[in-house]
C-alpha cells in the first residue's frame, strides 16, 4: 500500500497543513522529513513511541528521517498544558541528550541512501546572538499569533514566563535550519505540536521565499476505550529503558491490552502488514479469549525496543508464571518476573523452618494460619507444594543460591531473597 493510503488506514494522521500537496509531493520525491524530541529525562517512554514509528515508516518507503534531539530546547522547555517547567541544569541536559540520542538511534536505519542523520538543535540555536534572533527571527512573529496557539492560550490564566513563551520561535528555527541545510521538507509530532510545527512554517515562507513549499502533519494522541490514559501502570511510566522497565514487564504491559484497543495499537505500533492485522481482528471478534492479537502486539513490540533474545526470555518468564514452573527460570529471569511482588530479605544463609518463614516474611499472618496454610496445601515453594509441616527450606531451595518463589494460594506470590 502506498505510504499515506498507509497512514491512513492506520489512523495515524491527525491534522496536515496542505493534504493535497504532502501527496502530490510524496508522489513526485522522496523527501527528507523531521520529527523531534526534547531530552526532558534520560528516557524514552512508549509515549514518544508513535511519533517516531511513524518517522521510520517514512524511511521504510524510501525517505530520509532526520531525528532531532533538543539540547538546545530542552533548556527552555515547551511549555505544558498545566504550568511553568522547573529549568534543567546544563549537565543534566546533556546528560539526557546522550542517552536518548542511542534510544532514538535503535528506531532507525542508519545506512544507504536514505540513512537517518541524527541531529542536536544545539549546534545551530547556542551559537545565535540575541540580536539576530531579535531582528531576523522575532520580527517575523506576531504576539497575536502566538497568543492563539494552543499551548499559549491555555497558560495565560496561570501564567507563563517569556521563556516558554519564545519556545515555540526556537522550535520554529529548526525547521527553517533543516529545510535550508538538510532540504528537510516536512516536519511530524504529536497533536500537541501543531503550534510549534506551524511556526516552523511561517518562518520559512517569510525568511526564506515566499513560495517555499514546507508541510506538517500531526499524529493522534493514543487513547484508551475505558478513558484511562495510554501508557501508565501502577509503576508509572512504561520506558523503552530496560533498567527502567524490564522487558518482561514491558512485554506484560502490551499483552494486556483490551480486546477493545489491541486492533487500534496494532495498527498504530507494529510493522504487520493490513492482511495481518485484519486477520488479528478477526480473531478478536470470534475467539478472543486466545488472545492472539495481544500476544502478537507483544511479541512484535518487545521484539522491536529489546530484541529476540530479550522477547524469548519475556516469553518464558510468563510461561513459566502462568504453569507455576518456577524451577526452569534463572535468577535473573526471577528478578525480572517478580519485581513486583512482596519481597523478603534473609539476613543469612540459614536454614528456616516454613512455618516460621511465612510467619517473619508475612505471607501469612499468624503462626496457626500458616500451619493450616501449609496443611491444607496452600504453600508452594518454587513451584511444588509443600505439605509438610515441619520442612526446612535449604539451599537446595535457592535459586542459584539466591531465590525462592513462595506461592500462597493461586496467584499470591512473594520472593525471598538472601
Ligand atoms: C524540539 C525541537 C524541534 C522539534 C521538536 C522538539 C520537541 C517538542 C516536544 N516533544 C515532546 C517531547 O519531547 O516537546 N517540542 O517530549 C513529544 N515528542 C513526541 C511527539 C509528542 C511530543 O517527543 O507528541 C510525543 O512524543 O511529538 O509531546 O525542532
Amino acid at each position: 500500500m502506498e505510504l499515506l493510503q498507509d497512514l491512513q488506514w492506520r489512523g495515524i494522521i491527525y491534522q496536515q497543513t496542505d493534504e493535497e500537496g504532502l501527496k502530490e509531493l510524496l508522489n513526485k520525491e522522496k523527501i527528507s522529513l523531521y520529527c523531534g524530541m526534547d531530552p526532558t529525562g534520560d528516557s524514552m517512554h512508549i509515549g514518544h513511541l508513535l511519533p517516531f514509528l511513524t518517522l521510520r515508516r517514512f524511511q521504510n518507503a524510501g525517505h530520509r528521517p532526520i531525528v532531532l534531539v533538543g539540547g538546545a530546547t530542552g533548556l527552555i522547555g515547551d511549555p505544558k498544558a498545566t504550568e511553568e517547567r522547573v529549568l534543567q541544569t546544563v549537565e543534566t541536559v546533556q546528560k539526557n541528550v546522550a542517552a536518548l540520542t542511542e534510544q532514538l538511534k535503535m528506531i532507525f536505519d542508519f545506512e544507504g541512501e536514505n540513512g537517518a542523520v541524527m541531529v542536536n538543535n544545539y549546534d545551530w540555536t547556542a551559537p545565535m546572538n540575541i540580536i539576530t534572533f531579535l531582528r531576523d527571527y522575532g520580527k517575523h512573529i506576531g504576539i497575536n499569533y502566538m497568543l492563539a496557539k494552543d499551548t499559549i492560550a491555555t497558560r495565560l490564566e496561570t501564567g507563563i514566563s517569556f521563556t516558554e513563551f519564545t519556545y515555540t520561535i526556537l522550535q520554529g528555527m529548526d525547521f527553517k535550519h533543516l529545510y535550508e541545510n538538510h532540504n528537510c521538507k516536512l516536519q511530524i509530532g504529536g497533536s500537541d505540536q501543531w503550534g510549534n510545527i506551524t511556526t516552523g512554517l511561517e518562518l520559512i515562507r517569510k525568511m526564506t521565499d515566499e513560495n517555499s513549499k514546507a508541510f506538517g502533519l500531526t499524529i493522534p494522541l493514543v487513547t484508551k476505550a475505558d478513558g484511562t490514559k495510554f501508557g501508565k501502570t501502577e509503576g508509572g511510566a512504561v520506558w523503552l529503558d530496560p533498567k527502567r522497565t524490564s522487558p518482561y514487564e514491558f512485554y506484560q504491559f502490551w499483552i494486556n491490552t483490551a480486546d477493545a484497543d489491541v486492533v487500534k495499537y496494532l495498527k498504530y505500533f507494529t510493522f504487520l502488514s493490513k492482511e495481518e492485522i485484519e486477520s488479528l481482528e478477526q480473531s478478536v471478534q470470534e475467539e478472543a479469549h486466545l488472545r492472539r492479537a495481544q500476544k502478537a502486539l507483544a511479541e512484535e513490540m518487545t521484539r522491536l525496543i529489546h530484541g529476540e533474545e530479550a522477547l524469548k526470555q519475556a516469553i518464558k518468564i510468563t510461561e513459566s508464571l502462568f504453569s507455576g514452573d518456577i524451577k526452569s527460570l534463572t535468577a535473573a529471569e526471577i528478578k525480572q518476573g517478580f519485581k513486583d511482588v512482596p519481597s523478603y530479605k534473609l539476613e543469612t544463609k540459614e536454614d528456616v523452618g516454613i512455618v516460621d518463614l511465612l510467619v517473619n516474611a508475612k505471607i501469612s499472618p499468624s503462626k496457626r494460619q500458616a500451619r493450616e496454610d501449609v496443611a491444607n496445601g496452600a504453600i508452594y515453594v518454587n513451584g511444588e507444594r509443600i505439605v509438610e509441616l515441619d520442612y526446612v527450606l535449604s539451599d537446595k531451595d535457592r535459586i542459584e543460591g539466591q531465590f525462592t518463589v513462595i506461592r500462597r494460594g493461586k496467584k499470591k506470590y512473594f520472593l525471598i531473597e538472601v
